[in-house]
């Protein structure tokens, strides 16, 4: 080695060790994508998480549902004011519009006494050590403090009226000395979280003949606060340690410092959708991710804890006798989440065993884009299209106009125009809705509805060779860099003609101002290409599908073939109507129940 050689490489090692200083910040603060945090997310943002069963999605935000559109199946429950409802869903929904009704008891209202959450031995109202009187039990018990966690106390506090929570857990407070405890009696809790009550979580005896610590608790107000400049401000106002966020525990109490995460820490699991999971909640039968992840690839079902699992991991340890004294209501909230309304879509009926035009793409099958139809405008056919269910087609603002509706027919399930197949379907159309802000000069929602006409006598659209393709309701169901597929019957790049529909795989493409300075709006828009430009779509795919599969092979989507300069050129990806960012839009025309897939 030359001494030109060793200074290069003394030059190298200064620098990278230098590189290495500048990215030795907490680990915590490169697990949070800032941007995110500015939308204030927190656990009623349907965009990021599922809401409860007692609650729908609308415009972005969990709203209560009403108590009658709950399942009625179940249990009555009674709640703290004295009314008895037919359900706990009842019950929480109700509570959802009027917070000061929360949980009691699991059956009728006349069982027993009230149940009641009390501070003991604090020098305030929003600490000390907790006391819980169950309904059966006549007394006030102790809460054993090796059940405690921040999740548990959060609850307590909200029981109490801390809506913001628990400030911190494990805070020794001093029993006066004349009063007899008995420390070997204390009850065991487990909580999801996401409870109101800590009537709603699941208390267990243990007997022991060993000495328990108390669980205690301060809640949060805003004189306690400890505000450092290490701390991470949650969407409540409350401040946590920096390096419990993306951990996948709720310290917030709103959840709000895990729905930002680019990573999460050692215990969590991070979706797809920037959101922390807790590990446990992976493959434990109950979709927690909205993109479906963390119960795919589940080798077995494993099944959540349930009360025989939560006695026998207690049973160790020298317990005596285990007394499970609650039921467990998150496993009636599971329950009722089966029993609610799912829509049928974005899954093909039955995959044919024969397997083998877009810019450089494949003829597809009959049955493969079972969502994918063909517009006919008088003799030709002009565009894409996708059906999405009911009598609903979704296209291109820029294929339709809505006084040529008497012209259009609707071929769905078709392959090859020339020599149609038998499975084949035409419809007419009744109406197209063209959405109001679309901009011709800037393609700009370019988005468009059709509704199609019934047959003569019959009630529905009756497309049996067609499977809608679902409509996504979040922007974070799909990334950059995600494989989707484009199909149509549009021209090949020498301008060819073609006939029989083609498809091919595309990346979806972040950053596309790159490629289109001052005419791609994020919000609006979606590029998708490869890197050598060879797929792509051109003239006549418009108004058809982008769509992708999340993980567990349902198909949405994504976005409609609206625009691009050329075709096939790799310095100009495929543009497309991001359809995420109309969802409420065509909701509020097709209707609610025909689209949402959760939280109807
Ligand atoms: C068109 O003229 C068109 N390469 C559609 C898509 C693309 C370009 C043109 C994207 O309908």
């Amino acid at each position: 080695m030359n001494p030109a050689h060793l200074l290069l490489l003394l030059l190298y090692l200064h620098l990278s060790s230098c590189e290495r200083i500048f990215t030795s910040r907490p680990p915590q603060e490169d697990l949070v994508d800032r941007k995110c945090l500015l939308n204030k997310y927190t656990l009623r943002s349907c965009n990021k998480v599922f809401c409860q069963p007692w609650q729908k999605c609308v415009d972005g935000t969990c709203v209560c549902k009403l108590p009658y559109q709950c399942p009625k199946n179940g249990t009555p429950v009674c709640a703290t004011n004295g009314k008895q409802f037919p359900t706990y869903c009842h019950q929480k929904s109700f509570e959802c519009l009027n917070p000061e009704t929360k949980f009691s008891n699991n059956g009728t209202c006349t069982d027993g006494g009230k149940f009641n959450v009390s501070l003991s031995y604090g020098s305030t109202d929003a600490e000390g050590i907790v006391q819980v009187k169950l309904v059966d039990q006549d007394e006030k018990m102790f809460i054993c403090k090796r059940s405690w966690s921040i999740k548990e106390a959060n609850v307590a506090c909200f029981d109490l009226g801390f809506q913001q929570g628990a400030l911190v857990i494990r805070r020794p407070f001093n029993i006066p000395g004349n009063l007899h405890i008995n420390r070997t009696e204390c009850l065991h809790v487990r909580c999801r979280g996401v409870e109101t009550s800590l009537a709603e979580c699941t208390f267990i005896k243990r007997r022991t003949n060993t000495f328990q610590g108390l669980a205690d608790v301060v809640c949060y107000t805003q004189d306690a606060d400890s505000l450092t400049n290490q701390s991470f401000q949650c969407v409540n106002g409350k401040h946590i340690p920096q390096e419990k966020v993306c951990n996948g525990v709720d310290e917030c109490g709103d959840q709000s410092d895990e729905l930002c995460c680019t990573g999460c820490q050692k215990n969590a699991f991070l979706c797809k959708s920037g959101v922390c999971i807790p590990n446990q909640y992976k493959c434990n039968g109950e979709v927690d991710c909205i993109t479906g992840e963390d119960e795919s690839d589940c080798k077995e079902a494993r099944h959540p804890q349930n009360h025989e699992g939560l006695a026998r991991s207690n049973q160790r340890e020298g317990t005596e006798e285990i007394e499970i004294l609650t039921p467990n209501m998150d496993a009636e909230r599971r329950r009722i989440k089966s029993l609610l309304p799912k829509v049928s879509c974005g899954v093909k009926r039955n995959t044919h065993s024969r397997r083998k035009r877009v810019v450089g793409g494949k003829p597809a099958d009959v049955g493969d884009y079972p969502w994918q139809v063909a517009i006919k405008d008088g003799e030709r056919i002009t565009c894409g299209g996708i059906y999405i269910g009911g009598c609903w087609v979704l296209t291109a603002a820029h294929c339709v106009r809505p006084s040529r509706a008497p012209h259009y027919q609707i071929w769905t399930a078709l392959l090859d125009w020339l020599t149609p197949n038998a499975e084949l379907r035409v419809r007419r159309v009744s109406r197209v809705i063209v959405h109001e802000n679309y901009n011709g000069a800037t393609y700009q929602n370019d988005i468009a509805l059709i509704e199609m006409k019934k047959l003569q006598g019959k009630r529905e659209c009756e497309l049996l060779n067609s499977v809608p393709a679902c409509v996504p309701w979040s922007p974070y169901l799909f990334q950059p860099n995600e494989k989707c597929i484009i199909s149509g019957w549009g021209r090949e790049k020498d301008n060819q003609k073609v006939y029989s529909l083609r498809w091919g795989k595309v990346n979806l493409i972040g950053n596309c101002s790159q490629f289109y300075p001052d005419r791609y709006y994020e919000k609006e828009m979606q590029c998708a290409g490869t890197d050598d430009g060879s797929i792509d779509a051109c003239k006549g795919d418009s108004g058809g599908p982008l769509v992708c599969m999340d993980a567990n092979n349902v198909t949405y989507v994504w976005g409609i073939v609206s625009w691009g300069e050329n075709c096939g050129k790799p310095e100009f990806p495929g543009v497309y109507t991001r359809v995420a960012n109309y969802f409420d839009w065509i909701s509020n025309h097709v209707g609610r129940s025909l689209i949402s897939q959760h939280n109807v």
